[in-house]
């Protein structure tokens, strides 16, 4: 098995997510940090076009999308689970609310004045401007909360939280931690980041000692390595995971295809196909410095389309 490299940087909420993941299973991978913001000509070398953040690594198999990380890295390392059978369904629920109802108010939320102070320390007023103008682009069509809608979201959400753990459960679902957990842990780190944002958690004493629970998994254990170095070593890969096409979806192994997000940072990733099955759209492509690679995608919030030829 070759080592988990995880493309991420500090201040990403999803990388968070990976990053506790990686402690609750005391693993240990190689980090990459990558730009927050494009260009990003090294994360496009090695995912073909996918800017969004974290991705993965293992040889010369990429993997975006953290839910799909999650996945891989609970096959790699299945205990403890993060998915236990006796919650298998309803927490995956949980997540995904979380990973997208939660984060796109709570990251909103943290980032009003009051809070941008603090999750960006000493940033200049032009690296600023810089970020919020890529972030509008990537997506567009989105609908800021005002900050007091936000907050009364906030204050739904974080009240569902608290009556779960009411009974003096642990984690969300009970003893054992797991996916969803990490899924709602993300935002709740990012807002405590957020200096006196982190006031609208304050009524809720439950869910801050759950997330210092969670938080106290730590990181796992991570080595440096350079995106130079995660692409020499994609380029030197031959090997690859297993794959497979599920008969009667239309598509054929080989056929060009693009494939692309379809909640925001709408970019298409073009290349060979090579797995189509309910979890997974997996192509290969090459690429002039990280060779073959194969990218793939959780087929849950993506889509697959064969190539329009010019
Ligand atoms: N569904 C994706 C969402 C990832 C995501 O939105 N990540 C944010 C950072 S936490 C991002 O990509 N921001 C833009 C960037 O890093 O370029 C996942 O689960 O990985």
């Amino acid at each position: 098995m070759p080592d988990l490299i995880l493309h991420h940087y500090a201040g990403s909420p999803f990388s968070e997510k990976v990053r506790l993941i990686l402690g609750f299973k005391g693993m240990s991978y190689q980090s990459v940090n990558v730009p927050v913001m494009l260009p990003k000509p090294d994360v496009m070398a090695l995912t073909g076009g996918y800017r969004r953040t974290p991705f993965m690594q293992l040889g010369a198999d990429i993997y975006c999308d953290s839910a799909l990380m999650c996945k891989v890295i609970d096959r790699i390392q299945p205990q403890p689970s993060l998915y236990p059978a006796e919650t298998a369904g309803i927490a995956s629920i949980v997540a995904q609310w979380a990973d997208t109802q939660l984060f796109w108010i709570a990251v909103p939320y943290s980032l009003q004045p009051a809070g941008v102070g603090h999750l960006f320390p000493n940033a200049p007023a032009e690296f600023m401007k810089t970020f919020a103008a890529d972030r509008a682009a990537m997506n567009p069509t989105f609908r800021r909360p005002t900050f007091p809608d936000g907050e009364a979201h906030l204050h739904n959400y974080f009240a569902w939280l608290e009556a779960m753990l009411a009974d003096g459960r642990h984690f969300l679902f009970g003893a054992p931690a797991c996916i969803a957990d990490f899924a709602a842990a993300q935002s709740v780190w990012f807002m405590r980041r957020a200096g006196p944002v982190a006031a609208v958690l304050a009524p809720y004493p439950l869910v801050n000692a759950w997330y210092d629970r969670v938080d106290a998994f730590g990181q796992g254990e991570s080595h440096k390595m350079t995106s130079a170095d995660a692409i020499a070593l994609a380029a030197a890969t031959t090997t690859y995971a297993p794959t497979n096409i599920t008969a009667g979806q239309g598509f054929a192994e080989g056929d060009e295809v693009t494939v692309m997000p379809v909640d925001y940072a709408a970019d298409l990733v073009p290349g060979r196909l090579k797995a189509l099955n309910t979890e997974e759209i997996v192509i290969a492509r090459t690429d002039e410095r990280a060779g073959l690679v194969h990218v793939h995608f959780p087929r849950v919030s993506f889509q697959v389309k064969k190539a329009v030829s010019p």
